[in-house]
C-alpha cells in the first residue's frame, strides 16, 4: 500500500463534546449539523440569522484507520481545507493551515503506527482569527461592510463571499473540499506539472515540464505521454526538488477553439512514475490580449488562434454556499446553460474559490473560456511579510494546477481591489500607505504567476483602465475593461447604457427576484410579499427591493400581486441587460465584450443572477439565448431621439447575409408589414441594416422584427419607443395547451387572440423550456417543449404569464 485516502465519514464534534454528528468529507460543518438535525436548513426562512454561532466556535473532526505498513517516508495530502486549522495525528501537529486555496503535503513519517491510528482536525472559527489577525496588523486594513456581514474576512484566505455578500448568506462555512489522503513518498513524487506551447509554421511544441520531489538521492522512471506520442525517461533525483523538461512536436495540429468558433479538440496528457499518474488535457491554441492605444484610449480585446473573438457571458460565482451541496453534475448543468445560451466566456469572479480541476475540464470541453480572477475581492488586504510569503505559495500552487487549461485566458489580479481604495475613510484618508500597500500585494500575485507561467496573459485588476492605472474603470470607457453599474447602483436609467462605449464591459447587471416555485423553497404563503422579513432577508443589497419597485415605476404599470411583481421583476431585468448587450455589441470591434454580473446563485436569493439556485432558467437566460446568438439583430434607438438604427451583429467567421422583415405591432396584435431587406454583413463585423425615423412608428404601435440568416440562425424582437406603461396594451387572450411530447417531456402549445409580450410559461417542477419569454400576435401560436429536470417528480402544473395581464386593473 502506498496511498491511503481517508475521505468518507468522520465524527464531527463540537469542542465541550455536547454536539456529535457525522461529516462527509469532504464536506462542510454545516450542512452535517443540519443533516444530523442540530440546526435547521440555513436557505428557509430566516434561519440564517440563528446560526451565527456555529462558525463562532471551533470545530473538530476526527478518524480511526488502520496501517499495515509504516516503513519509509510518509505525507498528508490536503487540499481546499478551509481554513485555519490544525491537523494532528496521534496527538502529534503535523499540520497547522490557513490557506484554503494551498495544498499542504507535510512529512507525518516519524507519528504514524502499525495498526490503529486516529487523524483529528481542528477547525479554528475564522471569524475570532480574523479578529485576532486584524488586531496584529501594523494599521487597520478595512473591509466592505455592506457585502460582509462577517468581519475581517480579509484577513484570511478564504473565499472572501463566506463572510456574506450583496447576494451570499453569511455563514463562515468551515470545512474540506478536496483531498485528505496518507501516501508513501517511493523515490520521488510528481509536484507540478506545467505546460507551455510554442506555435511555428512546422507545427506545435509543447514543452511539459514535470517537477518532481524527493527525500534521498535516488531516480525514478518518468513516462510522458501526448496524444500518440509516449518517452521514457529514466531521472535521477536528489533530497527536495528536480525538474525535468521535454518537448513533443505536434505536426498538424488540431487547434482548441471557443464555443461558436471552432472545434474543441483535446490532447490527452499524461505523465506517470511507478507510483502515480497525473492528466491534463491540452488545448493547443494562442491567445494575446490586445491593449493598442487608439483615438478612444486603448483596445481590449482576446485574439485566439490569431482571430478577434467577441466575448459574450457572464460572471461565475461559487455554485453553492455550502461545499456539500455541490456536485459535478449540477455545475455541469450551470456551465451547459451557459453555452446554451451562446456564451463563450466565464469570468471566475474573485471572491470565492479558485475552483476544481473538473470544472476548468468541462470548460475545456464545452469551450467556455475562463477570465481566472485571482481570489481578492472587493476589500483591502494586509501587506505584511507572511501575508504576501502566503500569497506567493497560494499563487504558485493554483497557477501551476491550472495553467495548462486552454479554456483560461487570462489571469487577471483581483476584482475591485482599485476602486475598494476610494471606498473607506482610512485609504482615503492616507491613499499612499493603502495604495503602496496594494500593489505590494498585486505585484507579488503578478511575479509569482509569472514565474510558475511565464506566457501567461496577466490584467492587474478587474476593472481597471490599464497598467498601473489606478482610475476610476467604473464610468471611463475609454481603455481596459469597464464595470459598469451606472444602472443598477447609481439608479439611472437603461438608457444609460447606451451613454458609454466600453472597450469590454467585464460586470454590468440588474437585479430580479428568483422564480416563484425557488421562493416557495423558503417562504411560507404568509411571506409572500416583498416587504415581509423573510423576502427582506433573502435580498442581500441594501436597497435592492427598493431599486426592483422603482424601476417598475420608471417603465411599466405596477404588478399585482405576488406572483407578477416577481415575473416583472424578471422581465425588466432582462429588458435591462439586453440594452446594453445591444447597444455594446453593435459597437464592435470598438468593443470586444460583454459579460453580464452574474451567471449563478449561491442560495435562494433575489439577485443579479440570469439563472436560479438550482439551475432554472429566469427571463433572463431565455433572452440571453436571443441577444447572444451570433448573429443578431437589434434596434438601437439614436441619442437625440429621432430614429432607430436596426444594427446586425455577426461574430462568425464567414460572411451572412439577414433577411429582416420589419413590421409594426397594434395593442390589438395585428402585425403591419413595414418593409422587408437583405443585408450583407462581414465576418466578425456589426453593420446598420437601415436608419428609421421615428415618425413611421406611431405611438399606439410597436416595432416588431424577424430575421433569418443565411447560416440558419434566426430571431425576432420587438422595440418600445418610449415606455411600456404609455401604452394601453390589451388582452393577450393566451390559450395554452399541454400534451405529452414524442421525446419524453411535454409540448406545451400557447396561442394568442391579441398582442402577447413576454410570454412567460412557468412549471412547478424543475426543467427547461425549449423557448420562453416570447411574443405573440393575434392568431399566433407557439409550441414550446418542456423537459423536466432528472431529479423532477410528479406531473407539473404550467402557469402563464404575460405583460398585460400581469397588471390589469380589477
Ligand atoms: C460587483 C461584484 C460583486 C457584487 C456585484 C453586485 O462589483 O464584483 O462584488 O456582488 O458588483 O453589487
Amino acid at each position: 500500500m502506498t496511498s491511503l485516502d481517508l475521505a468518507g465519514n468522520w465524527r464531527l464534534s463540537s469542542l465541550d463534546e455536547q454536539t456529535v454528528a457525522l461529516m462527509p468529507v469532504p464536506g462542510d460543518v454545516h450542512t452535517a449539523l443540519k443533516n444530523a438535525g442540530f440546526i435547521p436548513d440555513p436557505y428557509v426562512g430566516r434561519n440564517e440569522l440563528d446560526l451565527r454561532w456555529v462558525a463562532e466556535q471551533d470545530w473538530q473532526i476526527e478518524q480511526d484507520f488502520e496501517l499495515s505498513e509504516v516503513d519509509g517516508d510518509w505525507y498528508l495530502d490536503v487540499t481546499d481545507l478551509d481554513t485555519v486549522a490544525t491537523i494532528e495525528i496521534n496527538g502529534e501537529i503535523v499540520l497547522q493551515a490557513d490557506n484554503c486555496f494551498r495544498r499542504y503535503r507535510p512529512d507525518v513519517s516519524g507519528v504514524l503506527r502499525l495498526g490503529d491510528n486516529r487523524i483529528r482536525i481542528l477547525f479554528h472559527s475564522s471569524i475570532r482569527e480574523g479578529e485576532r489577525r486584524q488586531a496584529r496588523q501594523p494599521f487597520y486594513v478595512p473591509y466592505h461592510e455592506g457585502n460582509s456581514p462577517i468581519a475581517n474576512g480579509n484577513m484570511l484566505r478564504k473565499p472572501q463571499c463566506h463572510f456574506g455578500w450583496d447576494w451570499n448568506i453569511a455563514l463562515a462555512p468551515l470545512g474540506l473540499y478536496g483531498t485528505i489522503a496518507l501516501r508513501r513518498l517511493e523515490a520521488a513524487r510528481i509536484e507540478h506539472v506545467t505546460t507551455q506551447q510554442h506555435h511555428g509554421e512546422g507545427g506545435v511544441d509543447v514543452t511539459v515540464t514535470v517537477t518532481l520531489h524527493a527525500a534521498a538521492m535516488g531516480a525514478t522512471p518518468l513516462i510522458l505521454s501526448l496524444g500518440e506520442e509516449e518517452v521514457r525517461l529514466d531521472v535521477g533525483v536528489r533530497p527536495g526538488e528536480t525538474t525535468v523538461s521535454h518537448v513533443f512536436h505536434i505536426d498538424a495540429p488540431r487547434l482548441w477553439w471557443p464555443a461558436g468558433s471552432g472545434e474543441q479538440a483535446l490532447y490527452a496528457l499524461s505523465v506517470e512514475t511507478a507510483s502515480e499518474t497525473v492528466t491534463r488535457n491540452i488545448g493547443l491554441r494562442t491567445v494575446e490580449l490586445l491593449t493598442d492605444p487608439d483615438e478612444a484610449g486603448s483596445r481590449f480585446a482576446f485574439r485566439i488562434n490569431g482571430r478577434e473573438i467577441f466575448c459574450r457571458g457572464a460572471n461565475w460565482i461559487p455554485a453553492d454556499a455550502l461545499f456539500s451541496l455541490t456536485s459535478p453534475e449540477k455545475t455541469r448543468d450551470l456551465l451547459q446553460s451557459a453555452v446554451d445560451a451562446h456564451m463563450n466566456m466565464i469570468r471566475v469572479w474573485g471572491g470565492g474559490f479558485y475552483e476544481a480541476d473538473w470544472f476548468y475540464d468541462l470548460c475545456d470541453e464545452m469551450g467556455l473560456m475562463v477570465w481566472q480572477d485571482f481570489q481578492f475581492s472587493c476589500n483591502l488586504y494586509p501587506s505584511t511579510p507572511d501575508f504576501l510569503e502566503n500569497v506567493t505559495a497560494e499563487v504558485d500552487y493554483q497557477v501551476r494546477r491550472l495553467i495548462s487549461h486552454p479554456s483560461i485566458v487570462l489571469w487577471c489580479g483581483d476584482n475591485e481591489l482599485v476602486g475598494a481604495l476610494t471606498w473607506f475613510k482610512q485609504s482615503i484618508e492616507n491613499r499612499d500607505r493603502y495604495l503602496v500597500s496594494y500593489d505590494r500585494l498585486n505585484r507579488t500575485i503578478e511575479q509569482a504567476l509569472l514565474k510558475a507561467a511565464p506566457d501567461a496573459v496577466w490584467w492587474p485588476s478587474s476593472p481597471a483602465s490599464g497598467y498601473l492605472d489606478y482610475g476610476d474603470a467604473w464610468h471611463a470607457d475609454g481603455s481596459g475593461d469597464m464595470h459598469y453599474w451606472s444602472v443598477w447602483h447609481e439608479n439611472k436609467p437603461f438608457e444609460d447604457y447606451r451613454k458609454v462605449r466600453p472597450r469590454f464591459c467585464s460586470e454590468f447587471g440588474f437585479q430580479s427576484y428568483t422564480s416563484l416555485p425557488v421562493i416557495r423553497t423558503y417562504a411560507g404563503e404568509d411571506d409572500m410579499n416583498i416587504a415581509s422579513p423573510v423576502m427582506e432577508l433573502h435580498q442581500k443589497n441594501v436597497g435592492g427591493n427598493e431599486r426592483i419597485a422603482a424601476t417598475m415605476f420608471r417603465y411599466f404599470r405596477f404588478p399585482e400581486g405576488f406572483a407578477n411583481f416577481v415575473y416583472l421583476s424578471q422581465v425588466q431585468q432582462g429588458l435591462a441587460i439586453r440594452t446594453a448587450v445591444d447597444y455594446w455589441r453593435s459597437l464592435k470591434p470598438h468593443c470586444m465584450g460583454t459579460l453580464y454580473w452574474q451567471l449563478n446563485d449561491t442560495w435562494p436569493v433575489a439577485s443579479w443572477s440570469s439563472l436560479d439556485y438550482g439551475g432554472n432558467w429566469k427571463v433572463l437566460h431565455y433572452m440571453a439565448r436571443r441577444f447572444f446568438q451570433p448573429v443578431n439583430v437589434a434596434a438601437i434607438p439614436s441619442d437625440n431621439g429621432t430614429s432607430i438604427q436596426m444594427s446586425v451583429v455577426n461574430d462568425t467567421a464567414r460572411d451572412v447575409t439577414v433577411t429582416l422583415t420589419l413590421s409594426l405591432l397594434t395593442l390589438s396584435g395585428e402585425r403591419r408589414d413595414l418593409q422587408s431587406l437583405d443585408i450583407l454583413c462581414s465576418p466578425d463585423a456589426a453593420v446598420v441594416a437601415t436608419t428609421l425615423d421615428l415618425a413611421e412608428i406611431p405611438a399606439d404601435c410597436l416595432l416588431a422584427w424577424r430575421f433569418t440568416a443565411s447560416n440558419g440562425m434566426g430571431g425576432e424582437g420587438h422595440h418600445v419607443i418610449g415606455t411600456y406603461k404609455a401604452l394601453d396594451l390589451q388582452p393577450a387572450g393566451l390559450g395554452l395547451d399541454v400534451q405529452p411530447a414524442p421525446t419524453g417531456g411535454y409540448d406545451v402549445t400557447v396561442q394568442a387572440a391579441g398582442l402577447g409580450l413576454y410570454i412567460l410559461i412557468e412549471s412547478d417542477r424543475p426543467g427547461r423550456f425549449s423557448d420562453n419569454a416570447f411574443d405573440l400576435a393575434a392568431g399566433e401560436s407557439r409550441r414550446v417543449t418542456f423537459t423536466p429536470s432528472s431529479d423532477s417528480e410528479g406531473e407539473p402544473t404550467f402557469t402563464i404569464y404575460d405583460l398585460h395581464a400581469c397588471s390589469r386593473a380589477g
